[in-house]
């Protein structure tokens, strides 16, 4: 069984993240999502990972805040794609997070998305993307994803639009 699986340090990561496992369910993914810190749950986190692989998920989706170790913690424990979801909030307002995501050393990667809604949306999209690699069917509803986007920036447009 192919899945996704997505990781919040906190509950408090929850409201934002719901817009990735929606996004999931729009392409009928299956994900898992749970609650593991890197810092407060460092044990909990590695056994999940080990288990979750074994499940069969083929990417993992790390959501965390402030001094953000979580899509690096999941990075050391696993050789399957790891996309950091930084969190907003905190005293630098998730600029910590996106820098403690984003730096990765060398050969330890961790594909980071932007902060906020837009992060937590693409994070999903870029998860199908990978397993559409090796799913055809995925593949195909990406395409149509595209063609649905591209109509709405036309509707949108002609709801406004003033051409001379
Ligand atoms: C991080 O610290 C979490 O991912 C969260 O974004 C942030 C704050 O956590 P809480 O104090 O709200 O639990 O570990």
């Amino acid at each position: 069984m192919n899945f996704v699986s997505i990781i919040m340090g906190s509950k408090s990561d929850y409201e934002v993240m719901k817009p990735c496992a929606e996004t999931l369910e729009s392409f009928n993914v299956k994900y898992e999502i749970i609650i593991s810190s890197a810092h407060r749950s460092p044990d909990r986190t590695k056994t999940y990972i080990k288990q979750a692989e074994e499940k069969g998920c083929k990417v993992f989706i790390a959501a965390a805040g402030m001094a953000a170790h979580l899509a690096g913690a999941l990075a050391a424990g696993t050789t399957k794609p790891i996309i950091g979801v930084p969190m907003k909030g905190g005293a630098m307002d998730g600029m910590d997070a996106m820098l403690s995501t984003v730096q990765m050393p060398s050969g330890m990667p961790v594909a980071t998305v932007s902060l906020g809604k837009a992060g937590a949306v693409n994070s999903a999209y870029l998860a199908v993307q990978i397993l559409a690699i090796t799913d055809s069917e995925l593949a195909i509803k990406l395409q149509e994803d595209r063609i649905i986007k591209s109509k709405k920036v036309e509707s949108d447009s002609k709801e406004i639009e003033i051409i001379l």
